[in-house]
């Protein structure tokens, strides 16, 4: 399988040929990674360390797509938009990470998890959308509890990593906290703070991630509003979200209130969680999941992890409970992969 991986110099392609390097795709052939003009010809394999070939890096203008299996793109929605049509017609299946083409009745939105079957044909126009980050992680662990009954309404409250801002999110945590530490621990406004109000992130929160509407409700949100709903097959779910950035270097976590058409129990809810795949799940003597220790390994970071599974004590149609997920990894890359992998093995491919 031939594959280009655009976007490769960002922090989610970076994370690809990572996953690409650990044998996440089966029989690998060229892989070929593409970037913008001034990363031209850089040797990624070495500057990541991986063992796996990797061609040097193409500008994107330079881009070939012809024979090649497949196409996965981090390199932002333009790009996406502008390319992705190209590449597909040129024969590759897209897996594309962007917002691109998400909310398209005829481009699939897929989690393997949580709706496979959206997978069952090549899609019509050659590309597969990878659902937000955040959505991932939420379907994912809220998929098995509609054993229980049907879902009527979410409330999350997000607390998501730099990372998801990227290399430049990245940045701006360590600057920013640096800034503020060399001035013992002034908490002012600091230079530089790409923060929308000049807010730095470090030691700080900042409840907007993409730009707010006139409504005041944030690209982010309605992410986390939209996608579930076209994932699940429940159109007319009700979701109220806060997205929120947080000074963690990476691993999103979510507060979710769930409300059922029925009466739940916390306990059978435990049970339906654990008995789920891909997921780890913490009861009360286990502690719970938090961004570091889920990110700390590449097994832990493939997983999703629940815990604080608890009744709401005024509903007794409602569960809380605590999600938390590498989002380059099960929030992007994995599942980038992972579609891939469904594509390889169906009958279409
Ligand atoms: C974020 N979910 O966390 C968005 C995009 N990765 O910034």
């Amino acid at each position: 399988m031939d594959i280009a991986v655009i976007g490769a110099t960002g922090v989610v392609g970076k994370q690809c040929l990572e996953l690409l390097d650990s044998g996440a795709l089966a029989g690998l052939g060229r892989v070929v990674p593409v970037a913008s003009a001034g990363s031209a010809g850089r040797d990624l394999a070495a500057e990541y360390g991986l063992s796996l070939k990797v061609d040097e890096v193409v500008a994107l203008d330079d881009f070939d797509p012809s024979g090649l299996d497949l196409a996965i793109f981090s390199a932002g929605a333009p790009i996406s938009r502008e390319l992705g049509p190209v590449v597909a017609a040129a024969g590759a299946l897209v897996v594309d990470n962007s917002s691109a083409f998400r909310m398209d009745d005829d481009i699939p939105l897929v989690v393997p998890q949580v709706n496979p079957q959206t997978m069952a044909t090549r899609p019509a126009r050659g590309i597969a959308s990878v659902p937000n980050c955040s959505t991932i992680q939420l379907v994912r662990a809220l998929h098995p509890l509609r054993a229980l009954g049907e879902l009527e309404r979410l409330i999350v409250a997000t607390y998501q990593a730099a990372s998801g801002g990227g290399l430049r999110g990245l940045d701006e945590l360590a600057a920013t906290s640096r800034a503020i530490l060399d001035r013992a621990q002034s908490t002012g406004p600091s230079a530089g703070a790409s923060g929308r109000f000049g807010q730095p992130l470090a030691f700080s929160l900042v409840p907007e991630i993409g730009l707010r509407d006139d409504d005041g409700i944030s690209h982010e949100e309605h992410k986390l509003r939209r996608e579930p709903r076209k994932i699940l097959g429940l159109p007319g779910l009700r979701v109220a979200a806060t997205a929120v950035r947080v000074p963690v270097v990476n691993g999103h976590a979510e507060a979710v209130h769930v409300t059922f058409d029925r009466p739940v129990d916390a306990r059978d809810a435990l049970d339906v969680l654990r008995a789920a795949p891909g997921l780890r799940i913490y009861g009360a003597d286990d502690g719970y999941p938090m961004p570091r220790q889920v990110c700390a390994s590449p097994e832990s970071s493939a997983l999703v992890h629940v815990g604080r599974v608890r009744a709401d004590p005024d509903d007794p149609c409602s569960l809380l409970l605590w999600v938390v997920a590498d989002n380059l990894v099960v929030g992007a890359a994995l599942t980038a992969l992972e579609i891939a992998r469904l594509a390889a093995e169906s009958s279409w491919a």
